[in-house]
């Protein structure tokens, strides 16, 4: 354990799955929000909605670039999962499905809409997940 400890910016992406270039034809931006006292995490200072799951989804469109801006404005860091997709971290880092955000930081996220449906994009820490850190990433074929 004490060896040097790898990033993902550290990463690069194998020539075969490497996104080919492209200008991404929508960005979300997804503020991480929330603390542990009031214990109220969320995404855009909105927390998922267990009563009506497919209100505020994140709309993209069949076949788009998409870019997620993971903007930690929290004090703790949170593994960002999103379901369905692999996306690239930043021009030509690994491609993942889950990646970490540190506090006070911005994590750029680049996917393929190839797998249309409603996909949840959530911390991975299930406890934040669970009171609200979710979010629905949705498009029709
Ligand atoms: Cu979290």
């Amino acid at each position: 354990m004490d060896g040097r400890i790898l990033a993902a910016t550290d990463l690069r992406a194998a020539d075969e799955v490497r996104l080919p270039g492209r200008t991404p034809d929508r960005t979300h931006r997804i503020e991480l929000t929330g603390g542990m006292a009031a214990y109220d995490w969320a995404l855009n200072g909105r927390p998922f909605d267990m009563a009506d799951p497919a209100a505020h989804p994140f709309l993209v469109g069949d076949g788009e670039r998409v870019r997620l801006e993971f903007v930690n404005r929290t004090d703790m860091w949170h593994p960002m999962h999103l379901h369905g997709h692999t996306f690239q971290v930043g021009a030509d880092g690994p491609r993942k499905d889950t990646v970490i955000v540190l506090p006070g930081r911005t994590v750029v996220c680049d996917f393929d809409a190839d797998n249309p449906g409603r996909w949840m994009t959530h911390c991975h820490n299930a406890y934040h997940g669970e009171a609200g850190m979710m979010g629905l990433v949705a498009y029709r074929a």
